[in-house]
């Protein structure tokens, strides 16, 4: 079996902006927060959880069939924010302005794989990148740091980048670490260069 899901690549000068603008955040935070190495931030669209090897393929064709339905489409990087909420912070998180096309092309790659027999997610489809999980043990004073240091933190634009393709990736947990290796890519917009 391999852990799996469906997510959007981002642009490594996007992250390295991300960085630079967290920098400071990530100093002052010390501990409190296990952030995400540049390498491993992405946009989830569905986690799929274990598969079977043999399910890869079809998997990656319903991928590549939903995206060729789609032309590119840009998104805008900006803002940071936290889940469930900024007084009980458990992931950091930048915000992204997409157009309505994302919501859709996510919806029918949920609808498509819940065909399949995956899991449908219950909650609706929130766009973000995860910066950061904030540790579980971690005490009052830091906790309280942590919010005032999240809460003053300021984030300029971030830039926005071009969506041209979809991956089906998988994830090794390794020692250092999560490890995320792209199975297949999905373009988008084939459709609409054929016709
Ligand atoms: P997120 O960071 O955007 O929330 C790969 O593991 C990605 O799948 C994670 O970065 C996370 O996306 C998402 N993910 C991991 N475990 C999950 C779960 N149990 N339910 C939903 N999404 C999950």
């Amino acid at each position: 079996m391999l852990r799996a899901f469906i997510a959007i690549e981002i642009p490594l000068e996007i992250k390295k902006a991300i960085a630079a603008q967290t920098a400071s955040l990530q100093k002052e935070t010390g501990h409190a927060v296990r952030w995400v190495t540049l390498d491993n931030i992405h946009l989830t669209l569905k986690f799929l959880g274990e598969i079977s090897p043999s399910s890869v393929e079809l998997l990656s064709q319903s991928l590549q069939l939903e995206c060729s339905q789609y032309a590119p489409f840009e998104i805008a990087v900006s803002s940071l924010g936290c889940f469930p909420s900024p007084r009980r912070p458990r992931v950091i998180w930048i915000g992204l302005h997409a157009p309505a096309e994302l919501t859709q092309l996510q919806h029918k790659i949920e609808t498509t794989v819940a065909r399949l027999g995956y899991d449908m997610q219950d909650k609706p489809f929130s766009p973000h990148l995860t910066i950061g999980r904030v540790r579980e043990q971690i005490s009052a004073d830091e906790s309280l740091h942590l919010r005032a240091a999240l809460e003053s933190k300021i984030i300029d634009d971030l830039g926005s980048f071009s969506v041209r393709a979809i991956h089906l990736f998988k994830s090794d947990l390794q020692s250092s670490g999560s490890v995320y290796t792209s199975l297949y890519s999905g373009d988008l917009g084939s459709y609409y260069a054929e016709i």
